[in-house]
C-alpha cells in the first residue's frame, strides 16, 4: 500500500506507453560542381526553408562538407532523399542527399 485509501488489492492499471519512432537526419553533402543557387532551391522546395535559412544551410554544407536539412521518421527521410537525388540527376547535378540515424 503506497497511497492513502490503498487497501492493497491487486488492481492492475495500464501505464500509458508512448513509443517514439527512431528519427533520421537528412544530410546534404558538398561537391565542387552543383551551383549554389540550385542547392538553395532544393532546400526551399524539399525542406520548406525560406531563402535566408536555405542560404545559411547551403553555405554550412559548402564550408563544412555536410549539413543537416531536417530530422524525420524513416519513411519521410527516405522519401526526401529519393526526391532530392532524382531532382538533382534530372538537372544533371551531382548533389548528394543521404540519411543518418540520430
Ligand atoms: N560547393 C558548391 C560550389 O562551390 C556549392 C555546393 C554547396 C554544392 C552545398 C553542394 C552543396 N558551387
Amino acid at each position: 500500500p503506497e497511497r492513502e485509501h490503498d487497501h492493497g488489492l491487486a488492481v492492475e492499471t495500464a501505464k500509458p506507453e508512448v513509443v517514439r519512432p527512431p528519427l533520421y537526419q537528412v544530410v546534404l553533402l558538398n561537391d565542387d560542381f552543383t551551383p549554389m543557387d540550385f542547392v538553395v532551391e532544393v532546400l526551399q522546395v524539399f525542406f520548406a526553408m525560406n531563402r535566408e535559412k536555405a542560404t545559411q544551410v547551403m553555405l554550412h554544407v559548402h564550408t563544412r562538407g555536410k549539413g543537416v536539412c531536417g530530422v524525420y521518421t524513416r519513411e519521410v527521410a527516405e522519401s526526401k532523399v529519393t526526391q532530392v537525388n532524382e531532382f538533382s540527376r534530372q538537372h544533371q547535378h551531382p548533389l548528394l542527399c543521404t540519411m543518418e540515424k540520430t
